[in-house]
């Protein structure tokens, strides 16, 4: 099981609130997500997390303005080696302007107009839930074809 993170940067009080990367290689190739990526040995998530986003698309997040929004467990069972531990965040705050990258072209969306259909399906699941400020312990296990959602939990911390 990989661990990873993924954070989702939010703009505040405008229309186009949040900004996804299409992906450009690799997993998830074309789709549109947050930023993220596996968490290296000895590194903690937050920091991780942090990392990514500058990579990803250039934001400079501090560690302590990333808001946990809680833990999603991706299986795989035809791949297992695809099995991803995912720690989530969400920031409203960062320094810079978001800029295309070797990995990812950013976009901004409007809340109510998200790309689904463009993502992985889980996230029309849970998306909306965080984007309301509800944190999550969630899992989805993946179909053969590693793309149909087969099953899913999802609990809302209280
Ligand atoms: O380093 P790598 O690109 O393999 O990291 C994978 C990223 O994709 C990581 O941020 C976690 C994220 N991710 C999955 N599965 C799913 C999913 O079903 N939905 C979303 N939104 N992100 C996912 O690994």
């Amino acid at each position: 099981m990989k661990l990873a993170t993924l954070t989702l940067v939010i703009r505040q009080g405008r229309p186009d609130v949040l900004l996804l990367g299409r992906k450009k290689r690799g997993f998830g190739h074309g789709k549109y997500n947050g930023f993220g990526g596996k968490i290296e040995p000895g590194e903690d998530a937050r920091h991780a997390a942090a990392r990514e986003v500058a990579k990803e698309c250039g934001l400079e997040v501090a560690p302590q303005a990333l808001v946990p929004a809680g833990r999603i467990v991706f299986c795989f069972p035809t791949d297992p080696n695809l099995d991803h531990d995912v720690a989530l965040f969400l920031t409203t705050t960062w320094h810079g302007e978001p800029r295309e990258t070797e990995e990812m072209a950013p976009e901004w969306f409007p809340a109510n107009a998200l790309p689904f259909a463009q993502m992985w399906q889980d996230d029309a699941i849970w998306l909306p839930l965080v984007l309301a400020g509800r944190v999550l312990d969630a899992e989805f296990t993946f179909a053969d074809d590693n793309e149909t959602v087969a099953s899913s939990s999802i609990r809302c911390r209280p």
